[in-house]
């Protein structure tokens, strides 16, 4: 037995299309990408499906069975007949079927259709079109058995899915007999409203923060929630759409860029991509976790975890150079292999900025750091750390989650690096303080995203 052949030939040899309605259509046109295949009918309708051997449109080519022929495509009865009798097959393969997997109710639908096919062949207007299943068997060729393995598929399912919805419907009727109030008594009706695993997670997606809670005792029907929470979620996407159109993690990087530049710190933009001896230099050794979380590519190179290395450089360069003390600082993405979900992602924009020279002292650091959190409207709390980079660092918190470690220099390390200056430094997780300031249950709602705009779940 043969593998069934691909879409895109089946479009070919039978040069025409049947629609889910089971419609005849003539191709006009069809041209293919790497997985979809479009079909221009003769009627002008254009179709975009999956160019797979095992679709339900390749199915339906390789069967020869249809209800009714497009009025507006003016099929010949040769390119119909060609379509039924598909003697362009080679009579010697079979093809393999699988079994229909699903009994949905419209599988059970087609396979009623195939058991009359002359009352459906008639309502299409083309007398001389062949009746449904007129193929199976009429040229006595092996590729009819496709079409009757289909329909053997078919009929099997179909009690299963009658069963199952009997099934149900009992289910429902006791289940409502048995909440039913005795005659007597006046009572509240009780809305036990138990939401399924996946309805659960649909509704979570579409909740940005806890505007709702999931497990409140009169929480409307799935169906309503859910409509609600597209319509608002929409509405919010249009109103981002007409106002202002900036992107949250882009602004806060506008947001914060602004404020260090009024604060006297000169930007910087370098690679993403950084010599991997960086990592090293940095007193990160192979053996070190932080190190197994680098993404190290094969030239040598690695995302950069960190922003820390080259602005090392740029305070040696800048200490030659700018008057004292060199304020500097970077906004941008970095890169660390992490497990922890709902404050870590393997991609998130970091912010350090660092001063060297006169006033770099613990008090300074402080400072700035209260303005830049009180600019940004966040709170924190303050808490002594250990890293084994710098030492001792004071993290910045809100709660549990570290919004920043930031450090007194000087340390040991800037031998390494040429820097022979007090500094002092912070780096902030840009996603970390949208996640604070949104209320984001996971972090990944501010981050860099295909799903989520602006905490939003884009498929609505
Ligand atoms: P944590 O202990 O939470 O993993 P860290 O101490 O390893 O963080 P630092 O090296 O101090 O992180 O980086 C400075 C800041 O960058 C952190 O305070 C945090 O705001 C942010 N950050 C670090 N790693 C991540 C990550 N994987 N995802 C998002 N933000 C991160
Ligand atoms: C503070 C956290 C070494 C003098 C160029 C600046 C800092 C901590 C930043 C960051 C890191 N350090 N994730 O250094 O500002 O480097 O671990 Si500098
Ligand atoms: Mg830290």
């Amino acid at each position: 037995m043969a593998d069934r052949p691909m879409l895109e030939r089946l479009v070919k040899l039978n040069d025409v299309w049947l629609s889910r309605k089971d419609v005849l259509h003539g191709v006009k046109s069809y041209d293919v990408s790497t997985k979809k295949i479009r079909i221009h009918t003769d009627c002008g309708e254009v179709i975009t499906v999956n160019n797979s051997r095992r679709s339900a449109s390749a199915r339906a080519l390789r069967n020869s069975k249809y209800r009714k022929v497009c009025k507006h495509c003016k099929l010949s009865d040769v390119r119909i007949n060609r379509f039924v009798a598909k003697d362009f097959y080679d009579p010697g393969i079979t093809y393999v079927e699988t079994p229909v997997k699903k009994t949905a109710p419209k599988k059970v639908m087609k396979k009623g259709m195939a058991e009359q096919p002359a009352a459906a062949a008639g309502s299409g207007g083309n007398s001389s079109r062949p009746p449904v299943g007129a193929a199976a068997g009429s040229n006595g060729s092996s590729t009819s058995a496709p079409a009757a393995a289909a329909t053997a598929a078919a009929t099997a399912t179909a009690p299963a899915a009658a069963t199952t919805v009997a099934a149900t419907a009992t289910a429902a009727v006791t289940a409502a007999a048995q909440t039913q109030p005795a005659a007597n008594k006046i009572q509240e009706p009780v809305t036990v409203n138990k939401l399924s695993q996946s309805q659960r997670k649909r509704l979570e997606t579409l909740l940005v923060s806890d505007e709702i809670d999931l497990d409140s005792p009169d929480l409307p029907p799935f169906e309503e929630l859910e409509a609600e929470l597209v319509a608002k979620r929409k509405a919010e996407l249009v109103d981002i759409y007409e106002n202002s159109r900036e992107h949250m993690l882009a602004q806060l990087e506008r947001d914060i860029s602004a404020f260090l530049i009024s604060k006297g710190f000169i930007e910087i933009k370098s690679s993403i991509l950084i010599p991997e001896e960086y990592i090293v230099k940095m007193g990160i050794d192979k053996d070190v976790e932080l190190s197994k979380q680098v993404f190290r590519t094969d030239d040598g190179k690695c995302l950069r975890p960190m922003l820390a290395p080259v602005l090392y450089n740029y305070l040696h360069r800048f200490d030659k150079i700018l008057p004292d003390p060199v304020k500097i600082f970077e906004i941008g993405p970095c890169y660390r292999k992490e497990s922890d979900g709902s404050s870590h992602l393997e991609e998130f924009t970091m912010v350090n900025f660092c001063q060297m020279g006169d006033g770099s002292t613990r008090e300074n650091l402080i400072q700035l750091i209260d303005e830049f959190l009180t600019h940004l409207g966040i709170s924190y709390e303050l808490e002594g750390d250990e890293c084994m980079v710098y030492g001792a660092t004071v993290d910045i918190m809100h709660g549990d989650l570290e919004l920043s470690s930031a450090v007194v220099g000087p340390v040991p390390m800037d031998m390494d690096w040429g820097v022979n200056k007090p500094w002092i430094g912070a780096g902030f997780g840009l996603e970390r303080l949208l996640k604070v300031r949104h209320n984001f249950k996971n972090i990944k709602r501010g981050s860099r995203s295909e799903y989520y705009y602006n905490g939003i779940h884009t498929n609505l």
